[in-house]
């Protein structure tokens, strides 16, 4: 699919067909890519990073990371909703046995941290791969962690989400736009960023459609500054609240082309609608309704109170 060599999984494709000696043509960015402008950071300075992952489907070189995730209570994780289609992990994400959502561990290389399985995978049905809206997945874990791996969600209305306002990104992406996968977490700075910008940026195209409702425009107006390929699913915070997920693009770190975000006040509303619907309408994926998840109050993060997305 189209979308697939331009998004999360074309370069661990190409590094193992590397490694297997394929010949694999990659829709490579243009050479204007130049990455993520981050640093290195331990995980410990952003615990709610968590790499999602399945040797089986990527090889153990880097754990089998694929796509970044984010603890938003004990047992939940939002992903990307790209990061679990099928083109994606070769099968259903209910049926990917090796599924994996790995705590704690700043280098990939590195045995720290926890690995826990996936016991449940919840993906947006509302989920349009064409604009690429609701772009987002629930990954319900086997065992919990603990709650000082939480962030709170930034509910709709949220200061965190006006134009301006700084933001940070984690991920084990690609840090060159050639396939220079990190295997030491990295961040980088960027700034919310006024939705005209992307709809200018995005008017619909291959690559996607900017829709202000569902997406969120971040990144810096020169460019430099952003996600990448194997970041998605990412968070993106502001203000100590959780207010994106690493989505889409076009490139990573171009000035004029914004990185895309899913809006988590969004993913918050449907969130909401899901569990309140009859049982089976809204969860075609399994039974995995949204529990446990953190939303931030006036208190911020840090403050381990539980809050229901899902009312
Ligand atoms: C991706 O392929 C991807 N520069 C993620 C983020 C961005 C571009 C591409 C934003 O997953």
């Amino acid at each position: 699919m189209r979308r697939f060599f331009t998004r999360a999984l074309t370069r661990p494709l190409v590094l193992a067909a590397t490694a297997m000696a394929i010949p694999l043509v990659s829709a490579s960015p243009a050479a204007s890519d130049v990455v993520v402008g981050g640093f290195p950071v331990d995980v410990s300075q952003g615990p709610w990073t968590v790499a999602v992952s399945s040797r089986d489907r990527f090889g153990g070189m880097r754990a089998g990371q694929f796509c970044g995730g984010v603890v938003v209570g004990p047992t939940t994780v939002l992903t990307a909703a790209h990061c679990m289609a099928v083109d994606v992990l070769g099968t259903p994400p209910n049926r990917a046995r090796d599924l994996k959502v790995i705590a704690g561990r700043t280098d990939l290389y590195s045995a720290a941290g926890q690995e826990i399985a996936v016991r449940e995978t919840w993906v947006n049905p509302a989920y349009d791969s064409a604009s690429n809206a609701g772009d987002f997945a629930v990954l319900t874990l086997a065992e919990p962690l603990p709650a000082t791996s939480v962030i709170g969600m930034a509910a709709a209305g949220d200061t965190a989400y006006e134009p301006g306002t700084r933001a940070v990104v984690y991920g084990w992406g690609d840090t060159t736009g050639f396939g220079g996968y990190a295997h030491g977490l990295r961040a980088a700075r960027v700034h919310v960023l006024a939705d005209a910008l992307c709809v200018r940026a995005y008017p619909g195209s291959s690559d996607g459609r900017y829709l202000a409702d569902s997406m969120l425009c971040a990144g810096e107006t020169r460019g430099g500054r952003d996600a990448c390929q194997g970041d998605s699913g990412g968070p993106l915070v502001a203000e100590g609240r959780l207010i994106g997920l690493v989505s889409w693009g076009s490139g990573c770190g171009r000035p004029g082309s914004p990185g895309v975000y899913t809006r988590v006040s969004d993913v918050m509303r449907t969130l909401s609608q899901a569990s309140a619907a009859p049982e089976g309408t809204t969860t075609p994926q399994g039974t995995a309704e949204p529990q446990e998840t953190q939303t931030a109050g006036s208190q911020g993060v840090g403050t381990p109170q539980r809050g229901h997305a899902a009312p």
